[in-house]
């Protein structure tokens, strides 16, 4: 049988040479989805990469003493980088200055053009440089930028339109038609109360003030705005508008685009009317986070509170900043960053709860057996209720990612790692160790944990991809089944330790 595909997304990044952990909270999430997908047989086609044009880059390029393209060819690689080091799954990687992407935003200029959805006009506005956003009087707030709180600033030109009003009425039946297509909820009746329904205006497209960018087919002097490059990267990955459009019959509309709740405006107005006026159906799934932030404020280098996610990499290990970042913020909601709770988190679960049990477990295999165990048919008291927990694991984890709650799909392993642990203390192996009667149930006891251990390390793969292959290693079997088998045999390795505890700082 064909299988099915899942097309997800994550937004193309501003390239930059320092990159945040808030930054790493979008691709994360994206790859443990992507991998979760995966696991359960999907097609997946997981793409991100670099938003490359536009004012900002152009004047830092300047203020470097390089061209823009020298400037975004230097720094795209520190992207690039930071997802390998965080073990990012992605399947493509565009850059919004890559030929056929170039080529592909001209023609669907052109086409908007050709068909009337984008007419000539002349610009007169406020603009935010830093956030590329275009802003009426009513949307400000202070008189300031609503996303940033910088000072905008009135600029006039000849300009395109795009019609976004001729699409109001049509998107907002689709929204409503569509109770999925905007997540969470609350995003949903924002954009529709706050956005749509006062009133779309059309939208300019288009920039002579700046020439860092996609210049316009037939009118060069123009360049294409930044957002209507950087939202069709989703399709012009896919080959939209080139000789070879296979991955977009395969893989359009997307599944999923996962962003952050400031650009859900971008891809809930702007792009399905893009989409509109192009024909394409609409991605199944916007979803709006939340973002990570440091004493209620975003993180960035000008707030002082900025360092390097590789640091902390280096320091915890890989999957201890995937973990945190995956179970820290429940999704949809902002979340705290602090280094110590990414510490005591680590502390908690992943040493205490699963590197204790794992370590525990093998300890005792081979102290007691040093042969290979299976199950016996000498039963505890206590197994029924520790399988009935291994058995459930894998439908509660569907559930909660259906609805991408990721953080209660980590959750619900580790109440599974958690009860094997009370397991332990309940069966008393090294009770049942000392009485040569018992030696059956021991052996019981030490397989029910070895298969606990086993269905929560694969379940484990999306979230902590390295952590997972270590338990797999260490256990030695390769048994894919999510679900308590009763036939496997057990030649263990020695163990070692998954996670170290660290010592909590005390200055932050
Ligand atoms: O917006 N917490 O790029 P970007 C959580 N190029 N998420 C955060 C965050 C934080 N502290 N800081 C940033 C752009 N992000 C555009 C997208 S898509 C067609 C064009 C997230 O580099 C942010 O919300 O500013 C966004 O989802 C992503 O990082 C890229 O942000």
């Amino acid at each position: 049988m064909e299988k099915e595909k899942y097309y997800i997304t994550t937004p193309i990044y501003y390239p930059s040479s320092d990159f945040h952990i808030g930054h790493c909270y979008t691709t994360i999430i994206a790859d443990a989805i992507a991998r979760y997908k995966r696991l359960k047989g999907y097609d997946v086609f997981f793409q991100t990469g670099t938003d490359e044009h536009g004012q900002k880059i152009e004047n830092k390029a300047h203020e470097a003493g390089v061209t823009p393209k020298e400037y975004v060819d230097k720094i795209v690689g520190n992207a690039q980088d930071l997802w390998k080091s965080l073990n990012i799954s992605y399947d493509k990687f565009i850059r919004t200055t890559d030929d056929y992407h170039e080529r592909a935003v001209q023609k669907i200029f052109t086409k908007l053009y050709e068909q009337g959805d984008i007419y000539k006009g002349e610009y007169k506005g406020l603009y935010c440089t830093p956030c590329e956003s275009f802003w009426t009087e009513s949307q400000l707030v202070d008189g300031k930028c609503p996303d940033c709180g910088r000072e905008v600033h009135e600029v006039k030109e000849e300009a395109y339109f795009l019609k976004l009003s001729k699409y109001q009425d049509r998107l907002v039946e689709y929204i409503e038609a569509h109770p999925e297509f905007i997540q969470p909820e609350s995003r949903k009746n924002e954009m529709i109360n706050n956005f749509i329904k006062p009133g779309l205006e059309d939208l300019c497209v288009s920039r002579t003030s700046f020439k860092w960018g996609i210049p316009v087919e037939f009118d060069p002097k123009h360049v294409v705005y930044v957002w209507i490059d950087a939202l069709s990267n989703y399709i012009t990955s896919l080959g939209y508008m080139s000789d070879d459009d296979h991955l977009l019959q395969r893989y359009w509309p997307a599944d999923l685009h996962l962003v952050g709740k400031e650009i859900v405006r971008f891809h809930t107005i702007i792009w399905p009317i893009m989409l509109m006026a192009l024909n394409l159906p609409l991605p199944k799934q916007v979803f709006g986070h939340g973002w990570l932030v440091i004493d209620g404020g975003k993180i960035s280098k000008s707030l002082g509170n900025y360092k390097d996610p590789r640091e902390y990499i280096k320091d915890y290990g890989v999957d201890a900043v995937r973990y945190y970042v995956l179970r820290e913020v429940p999704f949809g909601s902002d979340g705290t960053f602090s280094e110590n709770a990414l510490i005591t988190r680590t502390n908690a679960d992943l040493a205490n709860v699963l590197g204790n049990l794992v370590n525990r477990t093998l300890a005792m295999v081979k102290k007691y057996f040093d042969r290979p165990i299976k199950l016996t048919d000498q039963k505890t008291e206590f197994d029924a209720n520790l399988i009935q927990s291994i058995d459930e694991l894998d439908a509660i984890i569907a559930e909660k990612m259906a609805i991408l709650h990721v953080s209660e799909a980590l959750e619900s392993i580790f109440d599974v790692l958690r009860k094997s642990n009370k397991y332990i203390d309940d069966a008393t192996p090294w009770i049942l160790a000392k009485d040569e009667s018992r030696q059956g149930e021991l052996e019981t006891v030490l397989y029910n944990l070895l298969e606990a251990i086993r269905v929560c390390g694969i379940a484990l793969r999306p979230f902590l991809p390295t952590t997972s292959e270590k338990i797999q290693e260490q256990i030695n079997n390769d048994h894919e089944e999510p679900e308590y088998l009763k036939d496997n045999v057990y030649a263990v390795n020695s163990p070692y330790p998954l996670f170290q505890r660290i010592e909590v700082k005390d200055n932050n």
